[in-house]
């Protein structure tokens, strides 16, 4: 019988309503749901191809093991046993820090996972924890934490009422929003074009989301810092700073003019190839507009200067009173609060093992992994798990990882693929697919540019011998406490006991219901009370709609004082780093004709793992090295030809692709590719396997404030 259901699309942040038509396990069609308030029908090439996940005769059903270098099938017990086992095994041989854990971006779209990290990462107690965070989001969470209380208080561009938006290094048009759920990114962009707004976009490539925007320049890469203090620095000396009501809940308002006077608009310009008229007008229009936000993502992120860029941001929102208000920056109010619910965050204490970086949120920077396994003495991580991440091609120098694994005593992942990471485990278990299990968006509504809330069901009944992630994570934490000899405390033994007579209380849709009740929309436990629950809900097949971005100062404040510390030492000592790289007498850029390289996106990408669909790779080779047409003259290079990129890690060979949608110096090759490795079990990806741009990358190359990897501004070079 052909069945209609609606679900939130879960392959990336924008949260898409999808319309399903079904019969049974076979799906008949994939559109954007028009009645989804937050997406309002639109639908990218990767959510028609969720199908194809679901279809995919490569995607994993049941446990494996690696025997004498063959997969076998082996029961759920057993694997989970033995997983459990060997960790507990390495631990007890060599300490707790040798089992280290890394968590890929998909955990944070998989609500079962969510719940279940803190729990499995206390089960093991390790300092070794690494996730996509530090290659991606770490300076927005270390600004938040210093600066609002908290490293969740995600700050969004509240684009449905702006009339000024300056985007530094996002490419929403392709990318959908990155945290910054917009539903329909470019519908959204074009909006504020017809009613009278701006859009300017400093990006080093003329990229797909100029076609949005009113305004574009090209930026020297990781030159961004430069740029944010010349305009904070006008803002200043033309009088324009403002923040109006902001000023109560400042703290440290007087440090910031004097350091907006770091670099003058000349040497400003220079340093990021932005002429000094245009850094100024930028300025004052920002400014002057009745409602502005200032807005920079993965380019300003992952580069040498990230958490400063990000701080940056913050305060030139702050200081021209475009914070806590409509069309500025804003807080969301998710009706389930994980602000409220997890830890506010931490930092520095403690320090990664061999380079002695520091920690953040418990984990430490994704750029130290390889060498805490390669580099023998006390605390060395021998075993790890993996779980929806493909680190191997995603986090800086993959290639230095893909030579550690084979070492190690012990690998488990969680996965439903074999791909260039996986292939190294030794059991891997696959959880559900992405239309088996129920979905809640509990950390993208976070960032959404509206307050939403839905429930999508499973749409396919799993099969009897299928776990999801959350079951894997519940029966891996139990063995591992079992063995550890941990007897559960009273509360514990009580509350399995109450879960055996009540299956209900231990599922994932009961925690939901328990936060939306106690959430700031919630009817709490009284009987006909108005108010959100789950089954309430349920009924809004298409979402809810809450409302537009709400003022919430000064209680959305985690800070101990209820203040935003605008200028935390932190942060702002920061800029003698700056200084040190760019004194002000030189060019952006690197001399002795290296080129930098940064990465792109595709529309029909997904980080690393949506290749093993036809209808997204088909068609013309994607993975190649764009290059200006000047660089190309200087190079030798012709249109089409191959390149060998060279950086200090290492060298690749991709296609050149000739274009003057580049800035002149800098070169881009886009990241996920490089599936021609042996003993990946992705038939269509290896016969579109592309190169690794992270085969080039550096792990040394961070911003050394908050860990980040800097995967944006590598230094190469290339040849014919
Ligand atoms: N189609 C598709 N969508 C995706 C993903 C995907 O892989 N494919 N991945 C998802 C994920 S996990 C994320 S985090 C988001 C990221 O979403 P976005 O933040 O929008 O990231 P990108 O598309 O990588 O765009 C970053 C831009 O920064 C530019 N850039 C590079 N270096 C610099 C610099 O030094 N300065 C400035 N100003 N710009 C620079 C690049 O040219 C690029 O255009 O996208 C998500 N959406
Ligand atoms: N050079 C360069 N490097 C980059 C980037 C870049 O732009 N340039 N982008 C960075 C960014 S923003 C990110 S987020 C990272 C992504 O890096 P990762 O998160 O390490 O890699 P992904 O490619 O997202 O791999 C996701 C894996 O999760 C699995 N998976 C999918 N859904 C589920 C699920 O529900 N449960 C489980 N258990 N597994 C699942 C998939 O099969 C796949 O193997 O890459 C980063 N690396
Ligand atoms: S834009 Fe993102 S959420 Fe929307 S359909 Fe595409 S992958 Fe799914
Ligand atoms: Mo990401």
């Amino acid at each position: 019988m052909v069945d209609t259901h609606f679900r939130t699309c879960s392959l990336c942040e924008a949260m898409c309503g999808l319309k399903i038509e079904h019969d049974g396990d076979s799906i008949l069609s994939v559109k954007g749901d028009p009645d989804d308030p937050h997406s309002r029908g639109n639908i990218c090439p990767k959510g028609v191809a969720i199908q194809d996940l679901h279809n995919d005769p490569d995607r994993l059903r049941h446990p494996v093991k690696r025997q004498d270098g063959a997969w076998v099938e082996i029961s759920w017990d057993e694997a989970l046993g033995e997983t459990a086992r060997r960790l507990v095994e390495v631990q007890k041989q060599y300490g707790r820090n040798a089992v280290a854990s890394y968590w890929g971006n998909p955990s944070a779209h998989n609500m079962g996972t969510a719940l279940m990290i803190g729990a499995f990462n206390k089960s093991l107690g390790t300092q070794n924890v690494f996730s996509a965070t530090s290659v991606d989001q770490l300076p927005h969470q270390f600004v938040q934490y210093f600066m609002y209380g908290s490293s969740l208080l995600f700050t969004i561009p509240d684009i449905n009422r702006t009339d000024y938006m300056l985007m530094l290094g996002a490419n929403p048009a392709v990318s959908n929003g990155s945290l910054w759920s917009c539903g329909d990114a470019t519908k959204k962009m074009a909006e504020v074009g017809k009613r009278g707004g701006k859009i300017v976009l400093i990006d080093p490539r003329r990229t797909e989301t100029t076609r949005y925007v009113a305004e574009h320049h090209f930026i020297t890469p990781g030159t961004d810092a430069v740029l944010l203090l010349a305009l904070l620095g006008v803002i200043f000396e033309k009088n324009l700073a403002d923040p109006g009501r902001l000023q109560q809940w400042l703290k440290g308002w007087e440090l910031v003019e004097p350091l907006s006077k770091t670099y003058s608009l000349d040497q400003a310009a220079r340093i990021t190839g932005i002429a000094a008229g245009e850094i100024e007008r930028m300025a004052v229009e920002f400014a002057s507009a009745e409602a502005a936000v200032c807005y920079g993502r993965f380019g300003v992120s992952t580069q040498e200067f990230g958490a400063l860029c990000q701080w940056l941001i913050q305060v030139i929102n702050i200081a021209t009173g475009n914070f806590d208000r409509p069309g500025g920056m804003m807080f969301a109010k998710p009706a389930l609060d994980l602000v409220k619910t997890t830890s506010r965050g931490s930092h520095n204490k403690f320090r990664s093992r061999v380079r002695g970086l520091a920690e953040f949120g418990r984990e430490l920077p994704v750029a130290v992994m390889a060498e805490e396994m390669l580099i023998g003495g006390e605390g060395q991580v021998k075993a790890l798990v993996t779980t929806a991440g493909n680190p191997v091609l995603s986090t800086p120098n993959g290639k230095r990882l893909d030579d550690a694994l084979p070492n190690l005593e012990f690998m488990v992942s969680i996965d439903f693929y074999i791909n260039e990471t996986t292939c190294h485990a030794d059991i891997i278990l696959p959880p559900t697919g992405p239309l088996e299990h129920e979905h809640y968006d509990l950390v993208f509504n976070l960032f959404a540019v509206r307050d939403v809330a839905k429930f999508s069901p499973a749409m396919i009944e799993p099969g009897p011998d299928t776990r999801s992630d959350w079951q894997i994570y519940k029966g891996l934490v139990a063995r591992i406490n079992r063995l550890r000899g941990k007897r559960p405390s009273l509360k514990m033994r009580l509350w399995s006991g109450l879960e055996k007579l009540f299956p209900y209380l231990a599922s994932v849709e009961f925690i939901l219901d328990l936060g939306l009740r106690l959430g700031p929309y919630g009817k709490g436990f009284v009987p006909f009370a108005k108010g959100l629950s789950l089954a309430r809900l349920k009924r809004h097949r298409h979402g809810l709609d809450l409302g537009a971005l709400k003022p919430a100062l000064p209680g959305r404040l985690f800070t101990r004082d209820k203040k935003i510390d605008l200028a935390p030492a932190i942060l702002s000592d920061d800029i003698m780093r700056l200084k040190e790289k760019y004194t002000g007498a030189e060019r952006g850029g690197e001399a002795n004709g290296a080129l930098l390289l940064i990465g792109r996106r595709d529309t029909r990408t997904n980080n690393s793992w949506m290749h093993n669909s036809l209808r997204l790779v088909k068609g013309k080779n994607r993975c190649t090295l764009l290059i200006h047409p000047e660089d190309a003259v200087d190079h030798a290079i012709t249109d089409g030809q191959p390149v060998t990129i060279t950086s200090r890690t290492g060298a690749i060979r991709a296609v050149a692709e000739i274009t003057d949608a580049m800035n002149r110096g800098v070169v881009s090759l886009p990241h996920g590719w490089g599936h021609h490795r042996p003993g990946i079990s992705m038939e269509v990806a290896s016969a579109h396997a592309g190169v690794s741009a992270n085969d080039i990358t550096d792990e040394l190359l961070i911003d050394r404030l908050s860990g980040n990897a800097s995967v944006n501004g590598v230094p190469v070079t290339i040849e014919a």
